[in-house]
């Protein structure tokens, strides 16, 4: 058996297209079903669904041979427990700096005062911010960070941005990227070993899927 860890929603849906490159078929439904086992079509294939920031933990761990996600996901959870051998370029996003409307940030940022952000990445924002020698005071959250700028919890936030509708209802405005996101194939070391003759054909279909998709763009 081999066990794939997803994350509902856009993780889910964008690897449905790569699983039937691959000849899979899921079985279940995870609208519709409140199944956390996925069955497929390939009777040695089965889907676990977890939080996103759960799917490294169960990769290294053992709890799935391998999983899919986000660069975000991956920098913070850190460490180099599995093997990453693909970049698929679903979910893309950006994860960028973004102020209220009427936040002065270029002002901020020159006159060296500290500055309060509010973030779920706090690695990758404490990295960001160093680099560019301008002193922060991080505050970690989980979820909803637009609200941190609205209600005077932080002056910047650091979040993930696709559309950039979601900053815009809400008065924010993007005011610098920091990289570019996608989400990953990892692997669990021992499974990609003891189970090569399984993983490295459902890797070489993906890998084919994703360069086709990349040459079509
Ligand atoms: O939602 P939940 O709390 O269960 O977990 P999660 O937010 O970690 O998972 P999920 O499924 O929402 O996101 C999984 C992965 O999708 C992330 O780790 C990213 O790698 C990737 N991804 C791609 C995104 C987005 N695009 C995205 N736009 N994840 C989240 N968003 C959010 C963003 O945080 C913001 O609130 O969507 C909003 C902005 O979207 P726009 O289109 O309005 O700019
Ligand atoms: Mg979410």
């Amino acid at each position: 058996m081999i066990t794939l860890a997803l994350s509902k929603g856009r993780i889910f849906d964008d690897t449905l297209p790569l699983l039937a490159s691959a000849g899979v078929e899921m079985l279940d439904d995870p609208q519709t079903s409140r199944k956390l086992i996925l069955a497929t079509s390939r009777p040695d294939l089965r889907v676990v669904l977890v939080r996103a920031t759960d799917v490294p933990t169960y990769v290294e761990y053992g709890g799935a041979d391998l999983g899919i996600t986000g660069k975000d996901v991956l920098l913070e959870y850190g460490g180099s427990g599995f093997y990453q051998p693909l970049d698929l370029g679903i979910a893309k996003c950006r994860i960028s700096v973004a102020v209220r409307k009427d936040f002065d940030y270029a002002q901020a940022v020159k006159k060296g005062s500290r500055l309060r952000v509010a973030t779920k990445y706090v690695d990758i924002a404490r990295e960001f911010f160093a680099k560019k020698g301008v002193h922060v005071d991080l505050i970690k959250l989980y979820g909803s960070m637009e609200l941190a700028p609205l209600t005077g919890l932080a002056d910047a936030i650091v979040d993930l941005v696709s559309t950039g509708n979601t900053l815009k209802a809400n008065d924010l405005i993007e005011v610098e990227p920091i990289m570019e996101i996608s989400s990953r194939l990892i692997v669990n070391r021992a499974a990609m070993k003891l189970k090569h003759e399984k993983i490295q054909p459902l890797i070489d279909a993906f890998n084919t899927s994703v360069s086709q998709s990349a040459s079509n763009t």
